[in-house]
């Protein structure tokens, strides 16, 4: 299959990329951090998204190598903007189930705190609602290890798998991410107004934050603002964009 042979030398060919997308404060209107975002410079492509690759890398275990490998560039992209003179945020990177299961996922990210010398606050874990919810007491405990090394971890594409509210309560989460899918008919469905109004008020009541993912438009935004939605992300904002790109929304420190 040539899409996976392709994608078996693409690490050690250097085609892998990252993008970044901004995650906006809602009480300022400004950039929080950033989402980042695996893309694939595919010779003779062009890039492509992680739709068309991951769920192959997933399959085959190269998400291993490849998620360390992201891992690693977010945090050296930080402290090249550091090193440029420009005010550090917080990067939200990706964890996929088998990456996430995997024994030597601790050991990896403990090893690229060193080589790199990232303050462990500027990394967070996104990791889905369904992961999470596979492997009980496992999950607890990679969770916690993750924890302890001072990483933030969030909850991605909340409220489209089936969590266990006590289960939610037990891991050391402090964030949730609203999926698009809750988002996309807002203006139009007040049965979707309803179910973010109730995402909203677990998460306060829990004391998580909330990010509301696919905001395209000003009406979504307005909404959530004025819902008490603290974070939002989505096109009306940005899309992702390459690391270049990027470092021209980061304050420049005095
Ligand atoms: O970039 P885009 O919005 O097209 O991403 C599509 C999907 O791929 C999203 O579900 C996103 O979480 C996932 N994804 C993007 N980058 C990474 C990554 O580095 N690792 C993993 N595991 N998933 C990623
Ligand atoms: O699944 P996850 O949330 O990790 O991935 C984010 C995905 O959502 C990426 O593929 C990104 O390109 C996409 N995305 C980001 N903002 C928007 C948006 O406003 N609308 C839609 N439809 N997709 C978005
Ligand atoms: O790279 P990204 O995952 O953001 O792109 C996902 C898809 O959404 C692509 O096909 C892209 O062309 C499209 N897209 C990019 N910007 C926008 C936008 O502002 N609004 C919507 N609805 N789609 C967009
Ligand atoms: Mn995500
Ligand atoms: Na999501």
């Amino acid at each position: 299959f040539e899409l996976e042979s392709s994608l078996r030398s693409a690490l050690a060919h250097n085609e892998f990329e990252l993008h970044f997308q901004p995650i906006i404060d809602t009480g300022t209107r400004r950039l929080h951090s950033l989402e980042v975002l695996l893309r694939w410079r595919r010779p003779g492509v062009g890039l492509v998204g992680p739709d068309k690759f991951i769920p192959i890398l997933e399959e085959n275990g190269l998400i291993v190598p490849v998620g360390e490998w992201v891992i690693r560039r977010a945090c050296e992209q930080s402290m090249e903007w550091k090193r440029q003179g420009l005010k550090p945020v917080p990067l939200a990177v990706n964890l996929s189930p088998r990456q996430f299961m995997h024994s030597g996922l601790v050991p990896a990210i403990r090893r690229i705190l060193i080589d790199t010398g990232i303050d462990p606050a500027l990394l967070e874990f996104e990791i889905t609602e369904t992961a999470l919810m596979q492997h009980g007491e496992q999950t607890l405990d990679i969770l916690g290890q993750i924890n302890a090394m001072g990483i933030r971890l969030s909850i991605d594409d909340f409220g489209t798998g089936y969590s266990s509210l006590a289960y939610l309560k037990r891991f050391p989460v402090k964030k949730i991410k609203i999926d698009r899918a809750f988002i996309k008919d807002l203006e139009r469905s007040a049965e979707d107004r309803a179910i973010v109004a109730a995402i909203i008020a677990l998460s306060d009541s829990l004391q998580l934050s909330v990010v509301a993912e696919g905001v395209e438009t000003e009406g979504h935004y307005a909404l959530l603002r004025n819902g008490g939605c603290q974070f939002a992300q989505g096109y009306l904002f940005s899309q992702p964009v390459p690391g270049a790109n990027a470092a021209n929304l980061l304050e420049r420190l005095p």
